[in-house]
Formats: C-alpha cells, structure tokens, sequence
C-alpha cells in the first residue's frame, strides 16, 4: 500500500527475468535510489550473488524472497508498552517539524485507551506557541499536561512532571523536546541536561526510555539524525512519522543494521487514530512490491 511507486520498480525488476550480470548492477541502483545507502547495498547485493551462485538460481524472481529475508534480519518492531503502577518516562526527541508533538498526542491518546493514566511534559520551551500547541491537544483529548512558560529551564518543566506524576500515581510521562535551538550542541547539551534530571529523580532504568521521531520523506537524513541523537543521548526506537507520503523507506532500514534500533511506532496521517504498531511483515512486503 505504501511506498506504491518504488514497490512497483523492485517488483518489475525481479519479474520475468534472468539473473545476469545486469540486473545484480539494476538492482544497486535501485537499492540506491531507494535510500539503503552504498554500503548496505553492497552487503545486500553481495549476500543475494552468493545464494543465486550457491544455489544454481537462474530467475531473478527467486531471489525477491530471499531478499525480503535479508533485511527481515535488519529490522525489529518494538512492543514493550509501559505497564500500569510505575511511573515510566518517555522522552520524544527530533528535529524540528518531523512531527513530535503531534506524535506526543497521539501516543497519550493510545496510552489512555489501553488504560494507563498520562501526563505530557511541554518540555520545548525554546519555541515560541510550542507550549500552546501541547496545551491544545491536552485540553482536546482531556489529558493533564505540565507546563511553564517559554523560555524556562527545561529540565525544570520536566522534574516538576515527574513530581506531579509521582503524586498523582500516573503511569506514563510523555515529554516533549524542542527541535531546535541556537545551534546543534546547544541542543545536544538542553537534552542530555534533561535526560540527567530524570536519573536524578530515580526513575527505573528500564522504565526510562528514548525515542527518537523520523520524518519517513526525509530518507537518508533520517539517518544522520538518528546518528546524532543516538550519540548524544542512547536512543531506545524509532518512532517513524508521515508515513503516509513517504516515497520509499530504506533509510529505516539503514537505522536498523548500523544502529539495532527497533521501530515503536509508524504515524500515517493528522488525526489522533493515525498511529500504529510497526508491521515489519507488512512495511517489508510494501518496499519490495510483494504486495502489488
Ligand atoms: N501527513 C502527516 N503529517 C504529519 C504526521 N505527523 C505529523 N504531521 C504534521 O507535521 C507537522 C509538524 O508536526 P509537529 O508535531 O508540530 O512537529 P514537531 O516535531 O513537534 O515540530 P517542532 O515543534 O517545530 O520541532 C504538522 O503539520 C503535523 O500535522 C503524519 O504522520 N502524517
Ligand atoms: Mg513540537
């Protein structure tokens, strides 16, 4: 269903063909195309050479599975929800306009149907109406929200959710970040400022996680943010959004063989119920066109 024209192209490529020495260099260009990056490509053409040598394949279309089970190997969901009667946090972080804060409401509203009480932190005060925005969306969906104005301390917004939240006996923080900020180590340095206030305030290991939001059109920048993050602060997931206009998804893949890092959720519209659990079967069968 998604990724329509790019399946469309992997799919002819492996139809009704020969496997020669042209369609092994058709295929890298398209793995290229498709944002897998030169490196993986290589790995993924050279694994592919050595079945169809090993096995004596001789049609292309053979080869469409084995490839769906090679990058099968690269990618993981992530299904852990946070349970009920600990406090677990999750801090949302990402570039500006890849869809944090619309993820943030979407995730709140999927938490509370599954039962669990939730609060969201405004933890971007560095832009302005961010806090407005967050604040919109609790009062929307009726969800308690803990907020200080623009320009404070961040960490500040976030220790006082964390003392709310404990008080109260929620079950689930969900914090917002900012975007962006001065310059990138400025930003860098506010979120791991954050990440050591919720250590601070004791909250469980295992219970503490970060997730980083990827807009699925960006491609291969997806993978340089979730570098630079994963640096900064250890990334727990991914959390992919619009991916209801992506054109391909290879760079997620990139993220899942260099990084090991699961997908947590995949966001394919505006709405509150545009959220889902990620299907690896399904997201695989889109980008090879086995679904067409
Ligand atoms: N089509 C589509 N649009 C989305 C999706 N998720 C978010 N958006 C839109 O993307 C835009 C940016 O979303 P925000 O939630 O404000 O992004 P943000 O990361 O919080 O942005 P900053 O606060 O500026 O850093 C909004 O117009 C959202 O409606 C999605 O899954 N699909
Ligand atoms: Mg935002």
């Amino acid at each position: 269903m998604f990724f329509r024209k790019f399946g469309e192209k992997i799919k002819s490529l492996f139809g009704g063909r020969k496997i020669d020495e042209a369609f092994f260099e058709e295929l890298e260009d398209t793995l290229i195309e498709g944002d897998l990056g030169a490196k993986l490509t290589d790995e993924i053409v050279t694994e592919l050479r050595e079945i169809a040598k090993k096995e004596g394949l001789t049609e292309a279309s053979d080869l469409q599975s084995r490839m769906k089970e090679i990058l099968s190997g690269y990618i993981s969901g992530y299904d852990e929800d946070p349970g009920k009667g600990h406090l677990s946090v999750y801090m949302i972080l990402g570039v500006n306009g890849v869809g944090k804060t619309t993820t943030i409401a979407k995730m709140a509203r999927y938490f509370t149907q599954k039962g669990l009480s939730v609060v969201m932190a405004a933890g971007d005060t560095f832009r302005a109406a961010a806090v407005d925005q967050l604040d919109i969306h609790a009062e929307r969906l009726g969800m308690r929200i803990v907020k200080q104005q623009m320009g404070s301390d961040p960490g500040a917004v976030i220790f006082d959710a964390i003392t709310s939240a404990q008080a109260h006996g929620d079950d689930l923080i969900l914090a917002d970040t900012a975007g962006r900020m001065h310059n990138k180590e400025n930003l860098m340095k506010e979120l791991q400022k954050m990440d050591k206030v919720i250590r601070a305030k004791g909250i469980e290991e295992g219970r503490y996680k970060k997730f980083l939001v990827i807009d699925a059109t960006t491609g291969q920048n997806g993978v340089s943010q979730a570098m630079l993050f994963n640096q900064a602060v250890h990334l727990d997931g991914i959390i992919l959004t619009k991916y209801d206009s992506a054109a391909k998804g290879g760079a997620l893949i990139q993220i899942g063989r260099t990084m090991g890092l699961p997908v947590v959720f995949v966001c394919v519209g505006e709405r509150y119920e545009d959220i889902r659990r990620f299907d690896k079967d399904s997201f695989l069968d889109s980008l090879l066109g086995l679904d067409q």
